[in-house]
């Protein structure tokens, strides 16, 4: 059975995606409106920051997206580890379908192990040919979800804010069309603290997850990128247990583990023919070089831009946001 009509072919999918198409105008002409980091605006639409295709892709999903039951999900804020997460989980799961010598990712890259919900085109997306457990990465806060997703299992990775930023902001830059002045930290870093910039409030974004994995622990893996940075082997056992395929001795015996961090390591994938050269396709629209996916990859680089009163700013919101919640992201710097 198919998991997505291929095309709207009956009238009534016709009426339905004509619905869709004509709510995102209508939300595009209302919503509360912001300065966007890579297009022109941002919107506002049920306490987080889209841009237009994003919300477009928002509102076909919660008609278009069927879920399995065993379907596993990658949630991120930008630039807080989506792609290393998606090497790791792709390889963890997959470990018994390739040889770490000649592997999918070394041909590929860690983009395409999975797709982004994000942005992919509904309703003709066609995800059917997965074998389960199907996996999707996404970006959206967990209350813009349909419940048939957050009924599902989840890996979140987190990141520390500083860092978010500055990936984000350079990240963005270069995806910045030309006719748009371009768009100063300054400007990002206030924009940022505000909450505005794509899928954010970034703090709203993270504690979304963080207070659902209190309360599901099961089913929610929260992760931060810095402690996969300080413990990767550790956090490969946790993803291989929570994927539903934990080491075995045997496997533990011939360094499976070690195996697959150096194949998902910044250094292994950055290097590799295919992502130094290769473009990634997300949807029908988007395309990035696949190398803009692979800056440093190092805790702390935002020391090289952010001055002392900007990192006391940031700090102070992190704390003020997070206070009572049980979550820190300081010790991890
Ligand atoms: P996305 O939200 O656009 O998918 P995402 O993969 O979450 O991006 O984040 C990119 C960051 O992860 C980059 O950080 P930087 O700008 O501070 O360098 C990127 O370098 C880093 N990154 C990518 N792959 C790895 C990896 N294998 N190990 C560690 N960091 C990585």
């Amino acid at each position: 059975m198919s998991s997505f009509p291929s095309l709207p072919e009956s009238e009534q999918q016709d009426a339905e995606y004509n619905n869709i198409c004509n709510n995102h105008k209508h939300l595009l002409e209302t919503l509360p409106k912001a300065n966007g980091w890579k297009n022109r605006h941002l919107y506002n639409y049920n306490g987080f920051w889209l841009s237009p295709l994003v919300l477009k892709t928002n509102l076909l999903l919660h008609t278009y997206f069927k879920s399995h039951p065993t379907d596993i999900f990658l949630a991120s804020f930008m630039k807080s580890g989506t792609t290393w997460l998606k090497a790791l989980m792709f390889s963890t799961l997959n470990r018994h379908h390739y040889t770490f010598s000649d592997h999918y990712l070394h041909k590929h890259g860690p983009q395409s192990t999975f797709p982004l919900l994000d942005v992919e085109s509904y309703p003709i997306s066609d995800f059917t040919t997965f074998s389960p457990p199907r996996l999707f990465a996404t970006h959206f806060a967990r209350s813009l979800l349909p419940s048939c997703i957050t009924s599902g299992k989840f890996v979140y990775v987190c990141r520390n804010p500083k860092d978010v930023l500055i990936s984000k902001w350079l990240f963005m830059s270069k995806l910045r069309p030309k006719d748009i002045p371009p768009l100063s930290l300054d400007e990002a870093f206030e924009l940022f603290s505000l909450g505005v910039s794509e899928f954010g409030p970034f703090w709203e974004h993270v504690l979304s997850y963080w207070r659902a994995s209190l309360e599901s622990p099961k089913k929610i893996l929260f992760l931060k990128y810095e402690e996969v940075k300080k413990q990767p082997e550790v956090v490969v056992r946790k993803l291989a247990t929570f994927l539903g395929k934990p080491l075995t001795a045997e496997e533990e015996e011939k360094g499976v583990v070690g195996e697959i961090v150096k194949l998902c390591s910044f250094e292994s994938l950055r290097n590799l023919e295919v992502n130094k050269n290769g473009m990634e396709k997300f949807g029908k629209v988007v395309e990035i070089e696949k190398r803009d996916f692979f800056r440093k990859g190092e805790i702390g680089d935002w020391k090289n831009y952010l001055s002392d009163e900007m990192k006391e700013r940031i700090d102070g919101i992190t704390d003020d946001k997070f206070r009572g919640s049980g979550l820190s992201l300081r010790e991890m710097i």
